[in-house]
């Protein structure tokens, strides 16, 4: 049986081998990838979030947990495919300007590709003129920003503006999300959705292609 609480634990010390170990024994025991970041993964991050906080842990704990977090994760990938009918459109998505934040990004990632959605990846620390170029390139129908800090939220209002400026905000949906961002700050600078989570990202972005 699958010790979410022992998982919790081995991320919290960065035992990014003993995560992965976990997962898969999970995955093998036929558990959903869902319940796998809900109940083991997300609350070991919980934690680390909040000992970082008070002080208790530093960067460096921080950041290898965070690894074990982003290698346990990928193994969850392939559960995240849907066999559903495939969508069909482009995402382009990033960590806004200043962020490093990746790990809540390429979980939105991640899941937008388990439903078929072709998604180009900027990474993290991206500028509004990153986005716009991508956005040309690429002939993108959406575009994902995350951001996991007070402070780096208001670029997203960056971006909006950038693609209006560009005279392609007619063309895509602008989608942002991160632990910081509120449906209310979404309607304030003028995006088109807020998702919690990136399940509802992945549905949003369905929606919007569909
Ligand atoms: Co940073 N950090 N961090 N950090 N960090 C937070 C965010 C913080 C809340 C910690 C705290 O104080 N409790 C705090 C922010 C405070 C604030 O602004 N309100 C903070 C701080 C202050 C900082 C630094 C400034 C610390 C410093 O240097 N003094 C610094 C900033 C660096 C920078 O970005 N310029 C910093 C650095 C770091 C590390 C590099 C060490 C590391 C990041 C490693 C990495 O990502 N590769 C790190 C981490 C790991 C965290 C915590 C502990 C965990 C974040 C995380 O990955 N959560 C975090 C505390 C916490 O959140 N409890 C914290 C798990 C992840 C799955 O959740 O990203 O929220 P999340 O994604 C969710 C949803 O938000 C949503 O989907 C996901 C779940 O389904 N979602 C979207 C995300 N993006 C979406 C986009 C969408 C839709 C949904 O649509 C497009």
């Amino acid at each position: 049986m699958a010790d979410f609480e022992q998982m919790s634990l081995a991320l919290q010390k960065g035992k990014a081998k003993d995560v992965t170990e976990m997962v898969q024994e999970a995955i093998d025991e036929g558990i959903s990838a869902e319940e796998i970041l809900n109940r083991g993964m997300m609350p070991g991050m919980s934690i680390i979030g909040e000992k970082f906080k008070n002080n208790e842990i530093y960067v460096p704990e921080v950041l290898i947990a965070a690894r074990a977090m982003n290698m346990g994760a990928a193994l969850l990938k392939p559960l995240l495919v849907d066999e559903g009918v495939k969508a069909k459109g482009k995402v382009v998505i990033g960590t806004v300007k200043g962020d490093l934040h990746d790990i809540g990004k390429n979980l939105v990632k991640m899941m937008m590709e388990g439903k078929g959605l072709e998604v180009i990846d900027l990474g993290t620390d991206v500028s509004p003129e990153q986005y716009v170029d991508a956005a040309k390139e690429s002939g993108a129908d959406i575009i994902a920003c995350s951001a996991l800090l007070t402070t780096t939220m208001t670029g997203m209002e960056k971006v909006v503006k950038a693609f209006d400026q560009a005279g392609l905000r007619e063309s895509v949906k602008i989608m942002v999300g991160g632990a910081p961002v509120t449906q209310n700050f979404c309607d304030t600078i003028g995006a088109d959705a807020y998702t919690a989570d990136a399940a509802s990202a992945a549905d949003q972005a369905v929606a919007y292609c569909g």
